[in-house]
């Protein structure tokens, strides 16, 4: 028998990389997706499967995470055996212009899937993803036991999930853990992270199309890595015999400027030439280094993963590159390149 799992937030990066994963196991896949007014599909029409075909393994259905009930009656309809909380507003200088957004879909969302796999009395594995912006103000290397100071509405409302995810797994004896990721980047990276940004900038001032880059903080540190990578220590979580609380991380931190430099070099341009600074793209408050230490997951998991955020920028800048040369190249022709090197 295949089993069947629900990914929240499906259409967003990780999300699609997961379902992919999922799909290649074997499983039965279910996303749930948001009404728009335009396509949001992109990062996952590629797996899309007529669902009048006998054989289909994927379904989509409307759904959000600010609606309780639609999550109660999918939990009963779907009989999900692990589900994968991704859905959020995962935009952290976004999250100082709609806070209280922020807390009703990255925060009470998590309550609202918690209480309906709780009410359908199904028990299925629960994933949160749960995110180094937790540890915030807190220097590095941070790992499991590290004090969380989120420094944003964002973290603040992630907060809240890591500690109700926590909490009902000890209060309802649930399997439901939480993936403290640090950042994760790839190709199908939203347009406005920064690495995204950058790369994205890059390809378009080698194509003589654009010539500045408008950034914030340059001085910030991050742990990058690759999200294909990421979401198979996702997985790995749901398939351990006891729910324990994960980090994944490369141990590389490097500035945000290193990141533009390395992806400028790439495309034979001098970054200097090119990027301005510009006061929008500052926080109210800033989290100045995230370094990880994934040994836990390494030991517990096997985890190790391949790529940190030297050869994602690399990665990155050709795939713009790339996109920009022969547009409307389908997503998982990269997806195919992914190496994955723990067995
Ligand atoms: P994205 O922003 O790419 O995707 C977010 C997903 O959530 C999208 O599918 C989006 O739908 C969906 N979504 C947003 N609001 C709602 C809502 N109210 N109801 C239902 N669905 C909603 O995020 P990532 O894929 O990068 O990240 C996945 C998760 O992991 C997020 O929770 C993020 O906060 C967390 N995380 C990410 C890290 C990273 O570095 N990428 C690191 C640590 C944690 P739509 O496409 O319609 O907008
Ligand atoms: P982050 O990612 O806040 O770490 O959250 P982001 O790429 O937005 O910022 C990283 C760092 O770059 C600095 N920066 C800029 N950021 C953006 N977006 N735009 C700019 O122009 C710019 N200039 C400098 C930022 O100040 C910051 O220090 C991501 C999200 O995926 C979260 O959902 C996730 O939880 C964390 O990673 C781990």
């Amino acid at each position: 028998m295949s089993k069947t799992a629900l990914i929240t937030g499906i259409t967003g990066q990780d999300g699609s990389y997961l379902a992919e994963l999922l799909l290649a196991k074997g499983y039965e896949v279910h996303g749930l997706i948001r009404r728009a007014s335009t396509f949001n599909t992109s990062r996952i029409d590629h797996l899309y499967q007529d669902p009048h075909e006998t054989d289909a393994k994927l379904f989509l259905h409307y759904g959000d995470q600010s609606d309780g009930a639609r999550l109660v009656t999918l939990m009963y309809e779907i009989q999900p055996d692990e589900v994968y909380n991704l859905a959020a507003q995962s935009h952290v200088r976004v999250s100082f212009d709609e806070p209280e957004h922020t807390a009703d879909t990255t925060g009470t969302g998590t309550v609202r899937l918690l209480e309906a796999v709780r009410q359908s009395g199904i028990k299925p594995k629960f994933y949160q993803a749960s995110s180094s912006e937790l540890y915030g103000a807190t220097p590095p290397p941070q790992d499991e036991n590290t004090p969380f100071y989120p420094r944003s509405p964002y973290a603040a409302a992630k907060l809240y999930s890591y500690w109700i995810t926590k909490n009902y797994r000890e209060a309802y004896g649930l399997f439901a853990v939480n993936g403290i990721l640090f950042n994760h980047e790839s190709p199908r990276r939203g347009e406005t992270f920064v690495t995204r940004k950058i790369t994205r900038a890059v390809a378009a001032i080698k194509a003589g199309t654009q010539e500045h880059l408008w950034l914030g903080n340059l001085d910030a540190v991050r742990d990058w890595g690759y999200a294909a990578e990421y979401v198979e220590g996702m997985w790995r979580m749901l398939q351990v015999d006891e729910p324990e609380d994960f980090v994944l991380a490369t141990g590389v931190g490097i500035t945000v400027r290193e990141f533009v430099q390395i992806s400028f070099e790439r495309a034979g341009l001098d970054w200097e030439e090119h990027v301005r600074f510009d006061e929008r793209y500052l926080r109210p408050t800033e989290v100045d280094a995230l370094i990880g230490d994934r040994s836990k997951a390494e030991a517990k998991l096997g985890w190790v993963p391949t790529i940190d955020g030297r050869e994602l920028a690399k990665l990155m800048v050709d795939a713009d590159v790339e996109a920009l040369t022969h547009a409307g190249r389908p997503w998982h022709d990269e997806v195919k390149l992914a190496s994955w090197g723990t067995a």
